[in-house]
């Protein structure tokens, strides 16, 4: 186990030296590597971002936040996540940025063989990786760490990401999860999107022929107890991920994000159906994506923390 910690050592920005200047909940102090059951870290990718910049500073705004102002125990669960959990931060992956015109390729390579044995290595060690985005993009590689449990992916977003190219390229923040179906890490009907309220014509094709099932605001506003039901009963006794773009929030409460869209859930709704996901299930991982900070703005590093706070109680955890 230290010789995976030592490797790691030489791929991380410890989280002290990172723009936050403290690791997750500051509170990793008392927790080792060795003891850890859930294993943080940071891909602050910031490359594909087509419309709104910042997102390489989502994990700086959820280290901060929850380092910094927010409790660690959670009001509403009667529980502290000092006492519940074992969490230790990597800090962020190194980025080998250079000005070279192969930039993307350069990155996206190295993203690709780094990524997925890393996180194939922590769920061995059973060290449950909580990934802090950095676009959605990264989604694609840590999605292919933990597919050979053939997870549920549980797909909270504004946003499809099931365009099979955007803006001439492949593999890009609005691509990941038609790479991961294309490329067979995944099945449509293994695919559930909660809060989708902007895609193309094909994206709607494709999600329908793939068999993905999805809950619009709409449906959720008017039966969220019906969609809650159906996540309960699909999610008993399987292994399941978590992808979380945090515009799935209503445009109002993600003031720093990329792409924020209107018609959007609420927190005390997206609570309900994080708490809807079975007992009896097994989260292999999750990823929390495109948050970001501008001009001192924390609000949304505070709803992204407050979100992670509430799943990391969950007993599927
Ligand atoms: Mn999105």
């Amino acid at each position: 186990m230290t010789k995976i910690l030592d490797l790691l050592d030489s791929f991380f920005i410890p989280p002290e030296r990172t723009n936050a200047g403290c690791s997750f909940g500051d509170i990793d102090m008392k927790t080792t590597f060795n003891d850890a059951n859930i294993v943080f870290f940071g891909i602050p990718l910031e490359l594909t971002t087509s419309f709104g910049k910042g997102t390489s500073r989502g994990p700086e705004a959820i280290r901060s936040t929850s380092g910094r102002q927010i409790e660690t125990f959670v009001y509403d669960e009667k529980k502290d996540i000092k006492e519940i959990a074992k969490i230790f931060d990597l800090g962020d992956i190194k980025l080998p940025y250079h000005n070279n015109s192969n930039k993307i390729d350069t990155l996206f390579s190295f993203l690709d063989q780094k990524v997925p044995p890393l996180i194939k290595e922590l769920s061995r060690a059973k060290k449950k990786p909580f990934i802090l985005g950095g676009e959605h993009t990264i989604s694609y590689f840590c999605f292919k760490g933990l597919s050979h449990h053939d997870p549920l992916l549980i797909h909270f977003d504004a946003h499809r990401d099931l365009k099979p190219e955007y803006g001439g390229l492949k593999l890009c923040h609005t691509t990941p999860f038609f790479r991961l179906m294309e490329e067979g890490y995944i099945q449509g009907k293994n695919i559930i999107q909660i809060g989708i309220r902007q895609a193309d014509m094909e994206e709607n094709k494709i999600a329908e022929k793939n068999g993905i099932i999805t809950f619009d605001p709409w449906n959720i506003k008017k039966n969220i107890d019906n969609v809650c039901e159906y996540i309960s009963k699909v999610t008993c006794n399987r292994n399941t991920y978590i992808s979380f773009d945090i515009d799935v929030y209503d445009l109002p409460y993600v003031p720093c994000t990329g792409t924020p869209e209107p018609f959007g859930l609420d927190p005390f709704e997206i609570i309900k159906i994080i708490r809807s996901i079975n007992d009896s299930s097994h989260l292999v991982g999750m990823d929390l994506v495109e948050v970001s900070i501008k001009n001192d703005d924390y609000r949304e590093g505070t709803l992204a923390t407050h979100t992670l706070l509430r799943i990391i109680p969950r007993k599927y955890v």
